[in-house]
Parts: C-alpha cells; structure tokens; sequence
C-alpha cells in the first residue's frame, strides 16, 4: 500500500463519514413523524378532553390546538390521527358567528365532511368512519363541528421555534412530573383521568429514573402508587418487593410519598426515600404519573 493510495483512502474515508453524517441527519430531520414545514405536531391519544379543556392543555404545553391551513397540512395531520385510537379529535377551530382559529389565521381552507357543518362550535377531525346524519360517508381526515362536551383526543402544533417538552421514558414507558400540591386520593384520579397512574416502582433501575426527574423540582415530596390495605399495594397491582423505606418506616401512614427534601425529625435522609403518611391535609406532595401507553 503505498502512501498516496493510504491518503486516498482516508480521503475516501473521511469523505463517506461526511456524507453519512449528513444523510443521518438529514434523515432525523425528516423523517420524524411530528414534523411538517418546519412545525412540530403532538397528537394525545391517551386520555380525552372536552374542546376547551384540550385547548388550555396544549396553551400549557406551549403550543395550540392544530389550525389546518392548507391541503398539505391537513394530509399530514391525518396521517397523525390515522395513527391513533380514538374516534375523533380536537383541532383548533370553533364557531364565533363564523368559524375561527384559535392561532387567529384566517379560516380558508376546510375539509368538512359532506352535509358538514352542522349547528355545534366546536372541530373535530373524524378518525372512524361515521354515516352523517344526511346518510353521506364521513371518513378518515373529514371534518366534523361537536359540541364542547364530547370527548376526543386532540392534536397540537407547535409554532417553529417551540418544541414540546420531551417525554420522560424508560424502560418504554413514559412518565410525568406534576407539580400540584393534592392529596393522595386526588392525584390517584387525576393520573388515570390522565391515561396512566401514579408511579409504581418496581427496581432500583425505575427508582434511580424517578429521582433524577424530580431532584431539581420544587415539591417536599411525591406521591406514589403505593397503599397499606392490610399489606402495602400498588395501584397497578404489581407486587409490592422493591422499596426504598427511610430508617424507621413505614410507621402509621397509608400512603406512600418519595421525599426530595427531608421531613423534619427525621436522620439519615437521602433523596428518595420513601415514607408512609396518612392521606389527607398535605398539599406539600406533588405526583408522578407513569403511562404504559404513550401517544403515537
Ligand atoms: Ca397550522
Ligand atoms: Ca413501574
């Protein structure tokens, strides 16, 4: 191998790392599911929401309820809902004397379904077929006017520069930090009104993932899914063999919290541990929500 055919090939070589790299990147850029024209797209298939109650969800994610402006957009918000398992799902338009956007675009392009709009103030894209009440054909991608009431999953957009927060995986499920101070009966509910349940962990691997999302948060501690009924359970109906008890517990309580700050009178602390406390009265523990399901 002579010297100039060795530099050729590192040439060669470097040359094919390039091109590579920006096919990789191309390709992340592309081919991402939730991207189109340079917007990022979510669809929330876990849970349902009335039209307004979605609306304020995706406000507080940082984005809108998707408002469909071209033929090109709706083709690729279709093929987000053609992915899902709800009926139907909540975009960004309603009726204020006429149809508007929340994102406040001007309503041109549509794609009601035939005999569509009727009298509700409310979009939704159909997913499932459905007869009409004319006997016309509703299908895949049509749009459809619903009262606020009826429960949908829901699709949101991002404007270019906002990204959705990123989901918290592991082990392929996704969870939750929610920073409300509720006892432990409330944040119970509020997780499966959510599409999941309060976190049950089950090896020090899913523990260690857990106090990594909420060391820098702000509650005292969070609740989890475990409960004394006789013996400690989980709300998933896991067995209960994994635990990170601090020195001394469980005492008297029955419900379970992971405590990011150390409760008074108490020594040896570690982020993390666990204690047992009676429900009720504490609005110093947020929660975890831990989701086998994640959206498509
Ligand atoms: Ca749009
Ligand atoms: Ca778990």
């Amino acid at each position: 191998m002579t010297n100039s055919f060795l530099n050729l090939r590192i040439v060669a070589s470097i040359v094919a790392c390039l091109a590579v790299s920006v096919l990789v990147s191309n390709v992340a850029a592309q081919s991402s599911p939730h991207v189109f024209n340079g917007r990022q797209y979510e669809i929330v298939d876990r849970m349902t929401m009335t039209w307004e109650q979605a609306r304020d969800y995706a406000i507080a994610r940082g984005g809108y309820l998707a408002c469909i402006n071209s033929a090109e957009e709706q083709a690729f918000v279709e093929g987000l809902v053609s992915k899902g398992s709800r009926e139907a799902y909540w975009i960004g338009g309603y009726r204020d004397g006429s149809w508007k956007w929340v994102s406040n675009e001007t309503f041109t392009y549509n794609n009601w379904a035939p005999g569509q709009p009727g009298a509700d103030t409310r979009l939704a894209m159909r997913r499932t077929a459905w007869s009409g009440p004319t006997g016309n054909d509703v299908t895949l991608g049509h749009w459809d006017d619903a009262p606020n009431s009826a429960a949908y999953g829901f699709v949101i957009e991002y404007s270019g520069s906002t990204r959705p927060p990123a989901p918290n995986i592991f082990n392929g499920r996704e969870y939750e930090v929610i920073e409300d101070g509720v006892i432990w009966t409330q944040a119970r509910d509020l997780a499966i009104a959510r599409g999941g349940y309060l976190v049950c962990i089950n090896s020090a691997e899913e523990q260690a993932f857990v106090e990594g999302l909420i060391k820098d948060k702000s509650m005292t501690g969070y609740w989890l899914g475990g409960y004394r009924d006789g013996s400690w359970k989980w709300v998933s109906n896991e067995i209960f063999n994994y635990n990170k008890w601090a020195p001394g517990q469980p005492a008297t309580g029955n419900r379970l919290v992971l405590f990011r700050t150390q409760p008074a009178n108490t020594t040896a602390f570690e982020l993390g541990q666990w204690f047992a406390v009676q429900d009720g009265n504490y609005r110093f523990y947020g929660f975890v929500i831990e989701y086998t399901r994640l959206n498509p």
